[in-house]
């Protein structure tokens, strides 16, 4: 584990005409896992989410509700989009709008600097745009529109009508760094993953790059290009700088210095913005390109990408305040392998959180908090002379720690959480077969009795230790259960298994309680 380098990850800023759901959440928490985890893996870690606030979508939005852009973007990233991030139990570091002074401002620098250096020209363009994606789309992307759109072409996302435009408009010359581009997937493979999404992109680019057009004339809710202020800044062009606006560019070359570059975390809808248009732009800017992008899966509801405009949109809430946003954070990223589609459903959640949360993880924290309190009056043993049984014990804390450490190195969140789940199924089968309630029956057994408590003990120390990035909220609870010394968010990950019990133990209400049917 790299001590003190530095991490950098982030989120898509999403964008505000609409509330959240559990699509949004999902991207939310994966990231946050994440950053936690190398928090406690000794990294100079930094997590950024935020909102993407500019362009015709937010606009018209706004103007549909009757008020202006800014007062709609004000109101929902106060009213939803802050509120999620509690929900969730995100431990961002930062957020940043696009509406932000410091945002804005160098936006415009990156664009007079990509100008100056004449990267970027006037031309004309006609092309089909939708509004929901907020981009130009090929003619072999789109399809053919259906009863109320019948005659139109759609767009094969949204489902909705693509409008012709034709404007004058700045372009970035972006076809010229096409193999620039292809000898960075060459060269670094891990810079596009999983292995499907960068298969994808190379074979986009291989396709044939075009330039970009990169500012509007038909509205001005955006940043205004600063040589002419008639033209607003593409949304996305805007949107991506994010990224660095947020870290200092422009404004603090040693803040930028320390956190950049970024692993991204985005979802595979959004792949090639991240992982063409972006690191084309900071190519042209003589700027480091990205450590990694990673595009994760959808969540599918009914086999379709859930989404609000399609009414399939299910609000975080209605599932955290049922279950917890622990069981949340858990089962999405335990149940789903990231970087591929996943189908929600209720019996699947309520499956899993009876099984593995409540009965396997939670289960096991009270039976043994139970045990230390009622053989040995809460004061937690010291473990004896260890069999074979211990020793497979302790070998397997370490070996899962390393195993879910090397798993989190290639983002595969799921078998991180399974790796660590192996120590969960193998504590509670320990206690099944060492019985300590039977050893508690003889006086003759008591330092058989006090090595197999302080091995349960220190197992679950390991694991919260382990599973605080996924699990803050019980873990936290457990920690403290056990006697654990400060926080368990800043215990170091990598010298989990070295913990070996507090003093003694104090209560601990049920983790993962009973969830009582609601006719869900
Ligand atoms: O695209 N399943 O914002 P956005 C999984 N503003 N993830 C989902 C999802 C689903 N059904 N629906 C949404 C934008 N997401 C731009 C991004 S970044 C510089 C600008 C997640 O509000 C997924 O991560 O449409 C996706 O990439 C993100 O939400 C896009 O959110």
């Amino acid at each position: 584990m790299s001590d003190g380098s530095s991490f950098y990850i982030t989120t898509p800023i999403f964008y505000v005409n609409d509330v959240p759901h559990i699509g949004h959440a999902y991207t939310e928490v994966a990231a946050d896992v994440l950053a936690r985890w190398h928090r406690q893996s000794g990294d100079d870690t930094w997590s950024l989410t935020g909102t993407d606030e500019h362009g015709q979508k937010i606009l018209r939005t706004a103007t549909a509700n009757g008020v202006t852009p800014k007062e709609w973007v004000d109101k929902l990233v106060a009213e939803a989009w802050k509120p999620l991030l509690e929900i969730v139990d995100l431990s961002n570091d930062d957020f940043i709008r696009t509406t932000d002074e410091r945002h804005e401002t160098n936006v415009q620098k990156f664009l007079q600097h990509l100008y100056d250096a004449g990267h970027i020209y006037t031309g004309e363009f006609q092309g089909y745009y939708c509004v929901g994606c907020e981009e130009y789309k090929q003619p072999g992307e789109l399809l053919d529109g259906e009863g109320e759109y019948e005659g139109q072409k759609v767009c094969a996302i949204h489902s909705k009508p693509v409008e012709l435009l034709n404007e004058k408009n700045y372009f970035f010359r972006m076809s010229a760094f096409a193999d620039q581009l292809l000898a960075l997937y060459e060269e670094r493979p891990d810079f596009v993953q999983p292995e499907s999404a960068r298969n994808e992109v190379v074979s986009f680019v291989k396709s044939g790059l075009a330039d970009l057009s990169i500012s509007r004339t038909s509205f001005d809710w955006g940043v205004k290009v600063p040589w002419d202020e008639s033209h607003v800044v593409y949304v996305w062009f805007d949107a991506l700088l994010n990224y660095i606006t947020a870290v200092g560019y422009g404004a603090d070359d040693e803040e930028f210095a320390r956190r950049w570059p970024a692993t991204h975390i985005v979802g595979k809808d959004i792949l090639r913005f991240h992982a063409v248009i972006w690191p084309a732009m900071l190519l042209a800017a003589g700027l480091e390109v990205p450590k990694q992008v990673f595009g994760h899966g959808w969540l599918l509801v009914g086999g379709e990408k859930m989404s609000k405009s399609k009414l399939t949109g299910i609000a975080p809430s209605q599932i955290i305040d049922t279950f917890g946003s622990d069981a949340f954070r858990y089962y999405f990223l335990r149940a789903i392998s990231f970087g591929q589609d996943g189908s929600f459903s209720w019996e699947d959640l309520a499956a899993r959180y009876q099984a593995e949360l409540a009965n396997g993880f939670g289960n096991l924290a009270s039976r043994v908090i139970a045990m230390v309190s009622r053989y040995c009056d809460g004061v937690i043993p010291t473990a004896g002379e260890l069999t074979p049984a211990e020793e497979a014990i302790v070998a397997l804390e370490r070996s899962v720690t390393d195993a879910a450490s090397d798993a989190i190195s290639r983002l595969a969140i799921h078998e991180a959480i399974a790796s660590i789940w192996e120590l969960v199924d193998a504590l509670n089968l320990y206690i099944t077969e060492q019985e300590p309630w039977a050893l508690a029956k003889d006086p003759a057994n008591r330092a058989r009795l006090e090595t197999v408590l302080a091995t349960v003990v220190r197992g679950l120390g390991t694991l919260a230790v382990l599973l605080s990035p996924v699990t803050p909220k019980a873990t936290a609870k457990l920690w403290t259960a056990l006697g654990g010394d400060g926080s368990v968010a800043e215990q170091r990950i990598d010298r989990a298994w070295e913990w070996t019990g507090g003093a003694s133990v104090a209560p601990l209400e049920a983790l993962f309680p009973r969830i009582e049917a609601s006719g869900e």
